[in-house]
C-alpha cells in the first residue's frame, strides 16, 4: 500500500511508506514485539501510514547502539562534528520541499508555514551549532605560580529526547543539533501523532552520521518514553509537551540522579498599549499583524499568545481592526500554498479545543468571531476549527489554561499596574508581546513580565542564537542560543600542581 498525496508545489508526488520500523543503530529494525499503530494525517482524517509501536526492549536496544557509538562520536574532532552538522543542514536544505509536504500532511499546518519557517528553522540550527561549536575556547586559570585550574567541556554521553507534535521536524532539529554539537549520541522519541517526517528525515541523512549516534524510536508515552526517561544508560533527559508529564518526566528522571530540561505549556499574554493606535500607519499594521499571531500554526505553539490585553482607551478601535484582520485568515486545502491556517494536528486536539469554545460559551466569554469548527470542502474529514476571539475577564478558564488552538482571550487594561497584575497571573511564564512606542514603558514593563522570553513590538520569532525557554512552571532550561551546548555537556576540571616540591 502506497499512499499519494496531493498535488504537490512542484507538480511531483510524495510517496509515504506503508509501513516505518525504528531507526536503530543506522538500520531500520523492526519492533521487537511486531506492532505498529496507524498514523491518521490530520488533513484529512485518513490512516495514511504505520509506525512502529515501541516498548522497553526497543528503548533498550537504541541505548545499547548509541552507547556503542559513544566513543567514536565523542572523541571525533570539533572540526569533524561541525561538518556532519553542516552537511545535515545542506542534505535537509536540498530536500526541503519534499520533507515540508510530508510535514503538512502529517501536522495539518499549511505549506506555506512548513515552508517559510519550520524547514528553514530547522536547516538554520543545524548550521549555528555547526559555526557556534568551532568558535569555542576552553578555560584555563593559574590559582598560584605553579598551580593550574583547566576547565573542560565533555559530552554527557547518551541523551533521551522527547518531542511533541506541534513542530515535528523543527522540535527535533532544536534538540538534536545541540546534543550533537556537544557529541553525544541520541535517541529520540517522537510524538506518535506525527513521527513520519523525523523518520524521513532520519533516512535522508542516514549516510552523514556514524551509526548509532542517532536513533529514532516510536511509540507512546507511557510504553515508550517512559522506558527512555527511567533508563540508567540516560545521561540526560530533554522534553518538550505538556507541563503534567514534564512533572512526570522529572519524577522519572530523579530516580537515576540525571539532569532534565523541560520546554513546557504556556498562555502567553499579548500586551497592545495606547500608543499603538496613534496613527494609522505601518506600525498599526504590524500590531495588528501580531495580534493576529494566535492562530499561526492553528495555535498549537508552547508560546501562542492566547491572552490579548488591551488598553481600555484604545480597546473599542483597536478591536474593531483586529477582527477585520482575524476575518482575514483563510482556511482551505493546507497544500494550497495560499492557505494560511490548516488542521489541528489530531483529532483529540481537536475535540479539546472544541470542548474549549464550549466552556468559554458557557463562562459567558462573548465570542466575537470564529467559535465553531471548519468545513472544509476539499477534506470534509479533517480536522479544522475557525480562529476564534473571545472577550472576557482573565479569571476564566479560557484565560488560565492552556487550550493550544486558534483561540484568543482578550482583556482590557487601565494602567502598567494593571497590565502586569492581570500579564503575571497565571502559573506559565514562557512568553509574551509587548507593543508600544514609549521604548522606556517597553523596558520597565518587559522587566517586570515573568516570562522567559519577550518579544517587542514583534512576535514568534525564533532566531536560533536567541535563548528561548519559560520561567515558573514553563519549564526549566533553555533551547536554542549556545548556552543550550551546557545542557549537553558536563565541565571537567583538572587541578594540576607543577610544584615540585611535597605538599
Ligand atoms: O502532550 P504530552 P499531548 C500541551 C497542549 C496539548 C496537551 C496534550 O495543551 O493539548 O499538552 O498534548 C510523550 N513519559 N502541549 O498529550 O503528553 C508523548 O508520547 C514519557 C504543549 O500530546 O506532553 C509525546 O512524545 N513520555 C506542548 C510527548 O511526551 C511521555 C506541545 C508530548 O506529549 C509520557 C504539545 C510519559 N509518561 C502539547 N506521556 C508545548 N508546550 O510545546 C507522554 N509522553
Amino acid at each position: 500500500m502506497s499512499v499519494f498525496v496531493k498535488p504537490n508545489l512542484a507538480g511531483s508526488l510524495i510517496r509515504f511508506k506503508s509501513r516505518y520500523e525504528n531507526f536503530i543503530g543506522g538500520e531500520w529494525i523492526v519492533p521487537l514485539n511486531g506492532q505498529y499503530f496507524d498514523v491518521v494525517s490530520p488533513v484529512d482524517g485518513q490512516v495514511y501510514t504505520q509506525v512502529a509501536r515501541s516498548q522497553k526492549e526497543d528503548i533498550e536496544l537504541a541505548l545499547t547502539k548509541a552507547h556503542e557509538a559513544r566513543e567514536a562520536w565523542g572523541s571525533r574532532s570539533v572540526a569533524e562534528r561541525s561538518n556532519c552538522l553542516l552537511k545535515i543542514a545542506a542534505r535537509l536544505e536540498e530536500n526541503m520541499e519534499q520533507l515540508a509536504l510530508a510535514e503538512t500532511w502529517g501536522n495539518g499546518k499549511p505549506v506555506r508555514e512548513t515552508l517559510a519557517a519550520d524547514l528553514p528553522l530547522a536547516v538554520d540550527h543545524f548550521r549555528y551549532f555547526a559555526g557556534v561549536i568551532r568558535g569555542e575556547e576552553g578555560g584555563i586559570s593559574e590559582l598560584d605560580a605553579k598551580t593550574l585550574s583547566i576547565q573542560m567541556k565533555e559530552p554527557i554521553g547518551v541523551v533521551g529526547q522527547i518531542i511533541p507534535w506541534n513542530f515535528p521536524l523543527l522540535m527535533a532539529a532544536w534538540k538534536i543539533a545541540p546534543a550533537l554539537a556537544a557529541g553525544n549520541c541520541v535517541v529520540l522519541k517522537p510524538a506518535e501523532q506525527t513521527p513520519v517526517t523525523v523518520l524521513i528525515f532520519a533516512e535522508l541523512i542516514s549516510d552523514l552520521l556514524p551509526a548509532g549516534v542517532l536513533n529514532i524510536v516510536n511509540g507512546f508515552g507511557l510504553e515508550a518514553g517512559q522506558p527512555l526517561a527511567t533508563s540508567p544508560r540516560v545521561g540526560k533527559i530533554a522534553f518538550t509537551g505538556e507541563t503534567s508529564t514534564g512533572r512526570l518526566i522529572m519524577q522519572y528522571a530523579s530516580e537515576n540522579i540525571k539532569p532534565v530540561t523541560l520546554e513546557l505549556g504556556g498562555k502567553s499574554p499579548n500586551i497592545f498599549t495606547e500608543s499603538v493606535l496613534r496613527a494609522n500607519d505601518a506600525f498599526l499594521d504590524k500590531a495588528l499583524e501580531g495580534f493576529a499571531m494566535f492562530a499561526l500554526n492553528q495555535g498549537e505553539v508552547c508560546t501562542c499568545p492566547s491572552r490579548a490585553l488591551i488598553q481600555a482607551s484604545i480597546y473599542d478601535e483597536f478591536m474593531e481592526r483586529a477582527l477585520e484582520r482575524v476575518k482575514k485568515i483563510t482556511l482551505g486545502d493546507p497544500l494550497d500554498p495560499s492557505t494560511m491556517m490548516g488542521a489541528q494536528a489530531s483529532r483529540e486536539q481537536y475535540e479539546k479545543i472544541l470542548s474549549y469554545l464550549d466552556i468559554g460559551k458557557a463562562e459567558s466569554a462573548a465570542c466575537l468571531t470564529g467559535g465553531k469548527p471548519y468545513t472544509n470542502e476539499y477534506y470534509p474529514d479533517g480536522f479544522y476549527v475557525e480562529p476564534t476571539v473571545f472577550e472576557g475577564s482573565n479569571k476564566m478558564r479560557i484565560f488560565q489554561e492552556e487550550i493550544f488552538g486558534p483561540v484568543v482571550s482578550v482583556t482590557k487594561f487601565e494602567d502598567e499596574q494593571e497590565l502586569l497584575e492581570i500579564a503575571n497571573n497565571t502559573p506559565y511564564g514562557l512568553g509574551a508581546g509587548l507593543w508600544t512606542r514609549d521604548m522606556h514603558q517597553a523596558y520597565e514593563v518587559a522587566r517586570k513580565i515573568e516570562a522567559g522570553r519577550v518579544w517587542i513590538n514583534c512576535y514568534h520569532l525564533y532566531p536560533a542564537h536567541a535563548a528561548f525557554g519559560g520561567y515558573k512552571q514553563s519549564g526549566i532550561g533553555r533551547e536554542s542560543h549556545k548556552m543550550m551546548l551546557e545542557h549537553y555537556r558536563q565541565t571537567k576540571n583538572m587541578l594540576v600542581s607543577y610544584d615540585q616540591n611535597p605538599m
